[in-house]
């Protein structure tokens, strides 16, 4: 018997209350952070599994750490229609950002489930688990696990705490050796969607509970070490310091100078460890890292030579050493447009007051890894004031609810264009 499929009132509240429950696992109590690897994903990565089986899907947790759920659909060896996000998080993160979408794409499958429909392709929901590259100099590798682009030297790659990829994750209980059976033949997937929270301020400030992402900018991002001269606060005169601190803050204001003078760009270092970091002494050695985006590829190739030339001026000047190590680059990635129609259909079949809204999107998302093996969409959803990376992170139920059933119906569309 196939009952109606649930209302985007109800798809809200059972969002709510399934965010709920996975975001009790932290690895900071009384905030949410949950890295990669972390003893938090991998107890999120458990509650994950058990939902996904709980909503209809075979789950198992993969050599990357991710957790993929699948159910067939009526046309064996089909193309799947993959929905995905991540459920790892910055440091004092926001309960939203990733998480959303995971549970969207469970929503997704437990209602079709419930209501007995048989999609003409496999669905599958991914929860990816290093979307944030918070722990390792990576970037986005459990979705180029899949994507068929892992980097054998990210294993080596270490956290502040001196511990490998490679190491946190046969701690984890996966199989490095196991990753790159992970890639997807081309073709395997017919498409990947996202749901993902704004993390901007558009779809508030228009009023509009839901858009479509177009594109997804450039980004670039480095480790970089000055090293100078470690001294005596009290005795080292100040035309005999190579201050490393000094050095690599004009840094920081450099590429703030160069983000701001580059066409819708941005530039921020977020972290800054000055060594030794004691009060009375000079700073011998600064390690911090920049990230830098923009909507077009050439802007970014255009502030990475500023960089370059501004930071070795700085260091030629004031005496010390620079390595810059980059780690991450993507580039733009445009989202696929039969897809974004897909999207605008699932809007319209959802409510006829919503508009089909685009807009490029500033965050980066496991969806651009995941455009290098197939059609890639994504919907925004508001959140207010489209804070993120942050634990003010915060949206409504009712949006949450409208978001999911058009994800719901997007899939529905891409059935009848299956069929
Ligand atoms: O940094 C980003 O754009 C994403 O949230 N990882
Ligand atoms: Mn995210
Ligand atoms: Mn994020």
């Amino acid at each position: 018997m196939t009952q109606t499929l649930p209302t985007a009132a109800v798809l809200g509240a059972r969002a709510f209350a399934a965010l709920a429950g996975l975001n009790r696992f932290s690895d900071e109590p009384g905030k949410l952070t949950r890295l990669y690897l972390s003893p938090a994903h991998r107890q999120a990565a458990e509650w994950t599994r058990g939902a996904m089986e709980v909503a209809g899907l075979s789950a198992h947790i993969d050599a990357a750490g991710s957790v993929q759920g699948r159910r067939e659909g009526a046309k064996p060896g089909a193309p799947s229609v993959m929905i995905g996000s991540h459920i790892d998080t910055v440091k004092d993160g926001g309960r939203f950002d990733g998480n959303l979408g995971v549970v969207a794409g469970i929503l997704v499958a437990q209602a079709l489930r419930d209501a007995g429909i048989v999609l003409p392709f496999p669905l599958e929901v991914v929860a990816f688990g290093d979307e944030e590259n918070v722990r390792f100099p990576t970037s986005l590798s459990t979705s180029r696990a899949l994507a068929g682009e892992y980097r054998q030297e990210w294993l080596d790659g270490r956290d502040t705490d001196g511990i490998t990829l490679r190491d946190a994750l046969l701690g984890f209980g996966c199989d490095p050796l196991g990753i790159p059976a992970l890639a997807r033949p081309p073709a395997s997937v017919a498409a990947y969607l996202e749901l993902h929270i704004e993390q901007g301020p558009v779809l508030e400030a228009e009023d509009e509970p839901v858009g479509i992402v177009t594109a997804i900018n450039a980004q670039k991002r480095a480790r970089v070490r000055v090293t100078g001269e470690a001294g005596h606060a009290g005795t080292v005169p100040m035309r005999l310091r190579r201050d490393a601190l000094a050095a690599a803050a004009e840094m920081a204001l450099a590429l703030e100078e160069i983000a701001s003078a580059h066409d819708q760009a941005v530039g921020t270092v977020g972290v800054f460890r000055p060594d030794p970091g004691a009060t009375n002494v000079v700073p011998g050695a600064v390690d911090f890292t920049i990230d830098f985006r923009c909507p077009r590829n050439d802007t970014l190739a255009s502030m990475d030579r500023a960089i370059a030339t501004r930071f070795a001026e700085i260091a030629e000047r004031r005496g010390v050493s620079l390595a810059i190590s980059p780690y991450s680059h993507d580039d733009a990635t445009p989202m696929a447009e039969p897809l974004q129609e897909a999207l605008a259909a699932g809007i319209a079949r959802t409510g006829a007051n919503l508009k089909a809204r685009r807009l490029p999107s500033g965050a980066g998302h496991d969806a651009m890894a995941m455009a290098r093996l197939c059609p890639a969409a994504m919907l925004f959803v508001r959140n207010e004031k489209g804070i993120s990376h942050s634990p003010l992170e915060a949206m409504t139920e009712a949006d949450a609810g409208i978001a999911i059933r058009v994800m719901l119906e997007t899939v529905l569309e891409l059935a009848r264009r299956a069929a």
